[in-house]
């Protein structure tokens, strides 16, 4: 999507801080990280919100989770532990309207929800 600041990270047109990336995802560090780790793994193929995801998405789902899992051992959380989140919509929070999975960890995160 042309207005999409995800899509645009994804096409290089704007830098990120890149940890991953394959044909299908994209995982960068947010630019304003809630914990010492956060990292947003992304799908490069924009879908706006978890919303419009379908069954033919099923693969693609589960690997921003597999990534996600891959890269929180490679950031070294794996055992101390980490969260993954996917905010949907404003009453979930999403200000990216760009479907992403955060990783967070590095430190012991609070309650669930506020
Ligand atoms: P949310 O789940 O939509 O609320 O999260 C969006 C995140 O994207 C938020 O943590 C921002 O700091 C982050 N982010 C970013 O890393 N780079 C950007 O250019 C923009 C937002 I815009």
């Amino acid at each position: 999507m042309s207005d999409c600041i995800f899509c645009k990270i994804v096409e290089g047109a704007i830098p990120s801080s890149k940890v991953f990336e394959n044909e299908n995802v994209l995982a960068f560090r947010d630019i304003a990280p809630a914990a010492p780790v956060h990292i947003l793994i992304i799908p490069k193929r924009h879908l706006s919100t978890m919303n419009d995801a379908g069954p033919e998405d099923a693969a693609l789902l589960g690997e921003l989770l597999l990534t996600a899992q891959k890269l929180a051992a490679q950031e070294g959380i794996a055992e101390s532990g980490y969260r993954l989140i996917n905010n949907c919509n404003s009453d979930g929070g999403q200000t990216a309207y760009h479907l992403h999975v955060h990783l967070l960890g590095g430190r012991p995160l609070g309650a669930l929800v506020e």
